[in-house]
């Protein structure tokens, strides 16, 4: 790119010069002024000399000293006739056809006595044309025009001389010039006059400056050559906001239009509903009643919050409402337009409403709704409610009084029976009460059973619980003279009914009892037998048919706690009467021997009990606390060492319980040790005892050397090999599975909550009960007010608090991800309602760096939406151990094209690849033949498939190369396909 923006500066014009040029000519006859006229009669300084015919000529003109003007290139252009010798008769010998121009450079003008060879020679100047005579008769001149250039110049100006040696020469002109880049506004900056550089191939470059009203990020340059042109523009200036570029200017934009940045090229008409009334505008102003959001380009239409719905309608089931609407007619002109629900409950008789409460729910949510639809549930029965559904949308909130509602009002049916309230005693002996009742005042339904429930008056822990259909039961096996608590319940298709009110019944003494009474002690005895036997797999024979017999299933519910997939099955097996059926429970469990199962420490009724029944009680004195590690809920954790009688002194962390507690705190604190006492399990944090007969309170703890695991990746960023991490996370799921085998939902799995010590190994800590989310910094409310970590946390487990063993499988993939990730904060800024969000689209974490693909696929399979098709803690640790074993399974990664690094995949839940069956896959590979092998070898569906390896195929026989790694390369790009969730559910 060039611009031929130069210009010529002369610093001598013979020719402009109008009184005597003031050269000097040597010696005297030699070169001489010819005053002469041109065709104007303006005088011309023309200097000749035509000495041809004298031997040894060396005729000088120095003209007056130039100024260089702070050029250190000069040009010189002459202007000169000159004799063709060969038409000068005579003069052959003598005759010259050229001339040297020599210059000398000073600062003063002192120059013309200096010695002519101290000049230096330009060049010697020969003629294009000669003129002969007979072309001055024709009075044709032959004019040579020869321009030479000087530099560096270095003073501040020169002398020129020209050196005639014997030629026939008329001087006419001499021009001596610079050369300039002029100013020049490109790309809105100013580029000043530039002098060109000395030497000729030089570029100079120069900055501009943005001209008025405009700006960058970086100033433009330009290059300016020797040549005087304009070279390689960089950079650019940008009219600011409120001006546009005219004629390398910047205007202002007219009334009417705006230009809200620099990068925008002109004004832009100000958008529908706004104005500027000023020029220069950079945004226009909503006209009333119109807004726009920060986040609204200024570009965009201002708008305004919406109408409201419209034709709502309900649909009732029961207690559940289904509420439908179309959206507003008028938008407001946006598309972010959501749905809040109000719910009202209102009182049949005087009309008035209340807001409905936390416990009613809403799917898919209360508030933000995209869709025109909302399921209500959780309603009270046969209650008035009024729901308004408003609608907003992006400016609702700029309006005040905005929110334009439509109303739907509507009854609530058929609901739990209500509470039984007439309960009459019958016979009473030393050993039994009988008890009839009436059907509750609203059953609201079909009665389909009673149920009740009894124990000891101040034994509330150990109860009792009777199934009848009729409504009168005998409660028996009680004992002699003692106060007996019945509270029943009824049970409809709508489910149970509120317990009624405590109705007390005492036993009679033993002096009156009646013998016959003495016939329930086999009973009891029998059915502990039963409780034993039905456990060890013989099912309900023994008391079939046996009326009205009540079985004691003492051991029932530790048995469910222990084998959740026999939970379903539990009682109703054990039923020996369809009319009636009997449970015991001690805190809610019993223990069989050999068998162990969590304990709720909240089935106590006194907690201190609970906590000597699980943890040892140590003496204060034997603990030296040595150092604070960090900060814990209820108090400092500490480090130091333990010396207990049988044992030797050991490092233990310590717990405290900061002094000032309340009650409640001190409950909770001892809370984590009636948990974590239960526990023995290698990779579960050990409890050593508890000091509560002193203060501090204190936990005392096995000593974890690398503290929390997520702080201690941090630390060791990199530093480790997958079979390490994959040995970590191996011990973490084996802890867990110990904890679901015995009952124990965790909720709050975690890397923060998971300790590591020097040998690496992990052990799961952080029990607690209601507190356990209460102290996790991470834990934020819902809008069902509870408290939730809700990055880690399945959404079951956010949306209806279904906190299961699975919900903790979830949790274990977020933590196999931070895991693998070093501890990368999972979905990291991202703010908890968009991690909600994001999950609830089926969005899922995408790999770590470097990570196998196999753990990834698991970390996926834990993340699976439907919970029941996540894997259990008993797969994940075989799994990891089935890896660990084979390490060179691991070596597949998610490769990088396949990871999308700060993006969330999209995760295909049915995880089966496009082949619907093994079958079709192994035929769209040509394959076919190995279709029985595989699915005899256990691979059968195509989910199986994507985890096999190469050693499976050996394993079944798949010998030939070529074929392993046709069949491995296809696994291998079905399980790329379901990472990049490119494959359609
Ligand atoms: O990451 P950390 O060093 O590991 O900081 C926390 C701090 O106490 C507050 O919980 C550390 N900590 C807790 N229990 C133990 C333990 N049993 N052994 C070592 N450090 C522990 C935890």
């Amino acid at each position: 790119l060039s611009f031929s923006m130069f210009l010529y500066v002369n610093l001598l014009d013979s020719r402009s010069v109008m009184g005597d040029l003031g050269w000097i000519a040597y010696p005297k006859n030699g070169w001489e002024e010819i005053g002469e006229v041109d065709e104007n009669y303006a005088p011309i300084h023309t200097y000749q000399v035509c000495k041809v015919m004298d031997q040894n000529q060396n005729n000088w003109l120095v003209t007056s000293w130039i100024s260089n003007e702070g050029a250190s290139r000069i040009f010189i252009e002459l202007k000169f006739t000159l004799r063709d010798c060969n038409s000068l008769p005579g003069g052959l010998g003598t005759c010259k056809e050229t001339f040297n121009v020599y210059y000398f450079q000073s600062n003063e003008k002192d120059g013309r006595n200096i010695r002519e060879n101290q000049y230096v020679k330009i060049d010697t100047i020969a003629a294009d044309e000669s003129f002969t005579e007979l072309d001055l008769g024709d009075r044709v001149m032959k004019l040579n025009t020869e321009v030479r250039d000087v530099g560096p110049l270095t003073k501040k100006g020169f002398y020129l001389a020209f050196q005639d040696v014997g030629a026939c020469i008329a001087l006419v002109s001499v021009r001596v010039y610079y050369k300039k880049c002029t100013s020049v506004v490109r790309n809105l900056a100013l580029f000043p006059d530039t002098i060109t550089g000395a030497d000729s191939s030089q570029l100079l470059e120069v900055s501009g400056k943005c001209v008025n009203y405009s700006v960058t990020d970086e100033s433009p340059k330009m290059h300016c050559s020797a040549e005087g042109e304009w070279l390689v523009p960089i950079g650019k200036c940008m009219c600011q906001e409120g001006y546009e570029e005219k004629n390398n200017t910047c205007q202002p934009c007219r009334p009417g239009f705006f230009k809200s940045s620099p990068q925008s090229l002109t004004c832009n008409k100000c958008p529908p509903h706004s104005f500027a009334q000023e020029e220069g505008s950079t945004s226009c102003v909503c006209e009333e009643h119109y807004y726009r959001r920060e986040t609204d380009p200024y570009i965009m239409a201002c708008t305004r919050p919406p109408s409201a719905p419209r034709n709502a309608i309900s649909n009732i089931n029961e207690t559940s409402v289904f509420l439908e609407w179309m959206f507003p007619a008028d938008t407001g002109g946006r598309k972010d337009v959501l749905y809040n629900i109000v719910c009202k409950k209102c009182n049949n008789l005087s009309g008035l409403c209340e807001e409905c409460g936390i416990h009613v729910r809403y799917f898919p949510q209360q508030s933000g709704l995209k869709n025109t639809s909302v399921m209500v549930i959780d309603l009270e029965a046969h209650t008035n409610y009024t729901f308004e559904i408003e609608a907003e949308n992006g400016v609702s909130e700029m309006k005040m009084g905005s929110r334009r509602f439509v109303s739907v009002n509507v009854t609530t049916n058929q609901a739990a029976p209500s509470p039984i309230s007439i309960v009459k005693k019958g016979k009473i002996t030393k050993n039994s009460i009988s008890l009839s009742w009436h059907e509750p005042d609203r059953p609201n339904g079909i009665i389909l059973e009673y149920e009740i429930k009894y124990f000891e008056k101040d034994q509330e822990t150990s109860y009792t619980i009777i199934k009848s259909k009729e409504t009168d039961i005998t409660a028996e096996g009680l004992k002699p003279a003692s106060s007996y608590i019945f509270q029943i319940r009824a049970r409809t298709a709508a489910g149970y009914g509120a317990f009624s009110r405590r109705f007390e019944f005492e036993t009679s003494p033993v002096s009156f009892a009646a013998t016959g009474d003495q016939s329930q002690i086999p009973i009891i005895a029998v059915s502990v037998t039963v409780g034993v036997i039905l456990l060890a797999g013989v099912v309900g024979f023994l008391l079939s048919g046996r009326d009205r017999c009540h079985l004691m299933v003492d051991y029932f519910y530790g048995f469910n706690c222990i084998h959740p997939m026999l939970m379903r099955c539990g009682y109703s097996k054990a039923k020996q009467d369809p009319e009636e059926e009997k449970m015991h429970f001690h805190n809610g469990h019993i223990k069989l021997p050999g068998i162990k199962t969590y304990i709720d420490p909240h089935t106590y009724e006194d907690p201190s009990q609970a906590v000597h029944e699980f943890a040892k009680e140590i003496d204060a004195s034997c603990i030296t606390i040595e150092r604070v590690i960090g900060a814990g809920e209820f108090g400092e954790v500490c480090s130091g060492r333990t010396k207990l009688p049988t044992k030797r002194e050991f490092n233990v962390a310590i717990k405290t319980l900061k002094v000032g507690y309340t009650d409640k705190q001190r409950r909770d604190f001892l809370g984590e040790a009636s948990i974590m006492g239960q526990f023995d399990h290698p990779n579960i944090i050990h409890l050593e005892g508890v000091v509560t007969k002193s203060k501090p309170v204190m936990i005392v703890t096995e000593y974890m050397e690398n503290g929390s695991l997520d702080t201690f990746l941090k630390k060791n960023d990199g530093q480790f090999t997958v079979i390490q991490l994959v040995g970590m996370l191996r011990g973490i799921a084996s802890g867990m599975k110990y904890l679901s085998d015995m009952g124990y939902v965790h909720r709050d799995l975690a890397a923060r909550n998971i300790l590591i010590n020097s040998n690496l190994v992990c052990k799961v800590s952080d029990f607690g009960l209601s507190r356990v989310l209460e102290d996790d910094p991470e834990a934020a409310y819902t809008t069902r007010g509870g408290k939730i970590p809700i990055r880690w946390t399945a959404p079951e487990a956010i949306a209806f608090r279904k906190f299961t063993s699975a919900s903790d499988v979830w949790s274990y993939g977020i933590v196999m991800w931070e895991v693998m990730s070093y501890g990368e904060r999972p979905y990291w800024e991202m703010t908890n309602q968009d991690v909600i969000k994001a999950v609830e689209e089926g969005y899922r974490l995408p790999s770590p760096m470097d990570c196998p693909a196999a753990l990834y696929q698991l970390m996926l399979d834990c993340w699976q939406k439907d919970r029941n098709s996540r894997p259990k803690f008993e797969e994940i640790v075989s799994m990891l151990d089935k890896l660990i074993r084979n390490p060179s399974s691991l070596k597949t990664l998610v490769n990088a094209s396949n990871r999308v690094s700060n993006l969330l995949v999209e995760h295909s839940p049915s995880g089966n690849g496009a082949y619907r069956s093994v079958n079709e896959w192994l035929e769209g590979i040509k394959m076919a033949r190995y279709t029985d092998t595989f699915v005899e070898n256990g691979f059968s569906s195509m989910d199986a498939v994507t985890q096999m390896t190469l050693d499976d195929l050996r394993r079944f026989g798949v010998t030939l190369a070529g074929h392993q790694k046709k069949i491995m390369n296809s696994i291998q790009e079905i399980r790329a396909q379901l990472l990049n969730g490119m494959v359609p559910l």
